[in-house]
């Protein structure tokens, strides 16, 4: 564990705050691993006065940033790319310390990282604008993308790191500078890209507070952020509750926002699709990160056909389902982030079994020292269950019956968050269906693959309480640059738009 923390310079005492120089005089707090409850280090977290220093950095150095050309501001982003590369298994194993991800999903973390800093590179040389025919003789109509500033990033302990690189990638390619503020669960992981984002830039002679680091308290750093109109855009990732609060702040000001909040996922299993298929992707959606995904599998509505067979698959699957220390290979599933998780999963049961759901497998809390580790749970529900409304950050899945595709359907639609969705059918009648207007309402809405593990090459986000918002690729870029309109007159004399005349 040592040899892990040293090679990505995280020290016994660790400051939590970076704007060029690394600060932090704040409330001291101790990182304990889910795992087992060792004591991994200790941060002390930024004042308010030391938060508001580094944003005045941060929205300093983005005076120069910005006249930095997209392609050469491209070149950093490649050398982070690399140094990502150079130190995936070492971020990996200390995002699975910090949050008890299994190892092999903390190294496709990091895979995602590496592959949106290949993303934005690219992107670099492609921040295009269009030009229109315009309505009066000689003259031009453009568009062109400017930085827009800097952009706040309040990121969730479940994804540590991919949610930090998904924004800073773009928003540097874009010439804007990054101020960002981790969940106070996994400050350490947020430390060690921070710096390994500081080496890149004094490598290449720019002013590091281009990537800046507050750490703290949602109620107060996270809300200085919100409110401070130096912040041009926040990227918020979090619960439905969290993204009211900082949307509204955020447009109080008329600011930007990006809202990644809840999910509450669901696969269709069709009697036409593939059995095996079925099983392993709602497994590995619901079981993945311990259920902790936004994007995890929490609703499976199976036709009624062959409900009972693909149940009993499942529970039988979930039942042989290796549990434990995330850092040994045969471990399927790891801890929950910690102790008020496994109360929240408990809970829910309870509130389930009062509303009249089965609970078939699962759900109980396992008796591993120092570890909050649970077993997964199935619940067999009515399709009416309250609870199937509500997302529980845990492995809770509830199944349910249908008949028609299209109860199935409005099953999947009928609830309030719209992030990510799935139908297993070999019909292209029904995948069809699924996709169309009369279809899946949700941002993401796969055929025969599951609900997690978006790619990063697409815009990641959904609708309804889901924010909103898109990060991530294809061209999601845009909300990281402002939009500049130009009519442009080479006519040589005067001619108003819309027809409109003039006699002097
Ligand atoms: C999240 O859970 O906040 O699609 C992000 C996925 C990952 C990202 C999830 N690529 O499951």
């Amino acid at each position: 564990m040592q040899k892990i923390l040293k090679s990505l310079g995280i020290s016994d005492v660790n400051p939590g705050g970076f704007a060029g120089s690394w600060i932090g005089s704040g409330k001291a707090q101790t990182v304990v691993s889910p795992i087992n409850g060792e004591t991994l280090a200790t941060v002390t977290n930024v004042t308010p006065q030391e938060f508001d220093a580094i944003l005045a950095k941060s929205h300093h150095a983005f005076a120069s940033w910005k006249l930095v050309p997209a392609p050469k501001r491209g070149e950093v982003v490649k050398a982070l790319g690399d140094e990502l590369r150079r130190n995936k298994v070492a971020l990996a194993e200390l995002v699975t310390l910090e949050m008890g991800k299994t190892l092999r999903e903390g190294l496709g973390e990091v895979q995602e990282m590496i592959d949106i800093c290949d993303f934005a590179v690219g992107l670099s040389r492609q921040l295009y604008g269009l030009t229109m025919p315009s309505e009066r003789r000689m003259h031009r109509l453009q568009e062109q993308w400017h930085p827009l500033g800097v952009v706040g990033v309040i990121s969730a302990f479940n994804f540590p790191v991919a949610v930090w690189s998904w924004n800073t990638a773009i928003a540097l390619v874009c010439g804007d500078t990054v101020l960002w503020k981790p969940s106070s669960k996994t400050p350490l992981t947020a430390i060690a890209c921070t710096k390994i984002a500081e080496t890149v830039l004094r490598d290449f002679g720019y002013d590091p507070a281009i990537c800046s680091l507050a750490i703290g308290k949602g109620s107060d750093i996270g809300d200085l952020i919100n409110t401070d109109p130096r912040v041009a855009l926040v990227s918020y990732t979090g619960s439905v509750p969290g993204g009211r609060h900082v949307g509204k702040l955020v447009q109080e000001r008329f600011g930007k926002h990006i809202l990644e909040l809840g999910g509450n996922g669901a696969v269709i299993v069709s009697e036409k699709g593939d059995l095996d298929l079925a099983l392993a992707s709602v497994y590995f959606g619901a079981i993945g990160t311990s259920g902790q995904r936004c994007t995890s599998t929490r609703r499976v509505i199976v036709h009624s056909s062959i409900h009972d067979t693909f149940l009993e698959r499942l529970v039988a699957l979930y039942g042989k389902t290796a549990i434990g220390d995330p850092r040994k290979s045969e471990i399927l599933m790891g801890p929950l982030v910690d102790p008020g998780a496994v109360d929240t999963l408990l809970a829910a049961i309870e509130t389930v079994k009062a509303q009249g759901g089965r609970i078939v497998c699962g759900g109980e809390r396992l008796p591993i020292p120092g570890g909050c580790y649970v077993t997964p749970c199935i619940a067999s529900v009515a399709k009416d269950l309250p609870m199937m409304q509500e997302e529980t950050f845990a492995p809770i899945l509830y199944m349910t019956p249908y008949d028609t595709i299209e109860e199935a359907i409005a099953i999947q639609n009928g609830v309030p968050q719209g992030l990510s969705s799935a139908i297993i059918s070999n019909d292209h009648r029904e995948t069809e269906l699924f996709l169309s207007a009369a279809g899946s309402d949700c941002g993401i809405a796969n055929v025969n693959t599951g609900t997690s593990g978006a790619e990063i090459g697409g815009a990641f986000g959904g609708e309804k309480e889901t924010g909103g918002g898109r990060e991530s690729g294809s061209d999601a870029w845009k909300t990281y640059m402002r939009r500049q309109t130009s009519a442009i007159n080479f006519s040589g004399g005067v001619e108003l738009a819309q027809g409109i005349t003039l006699e002097m």
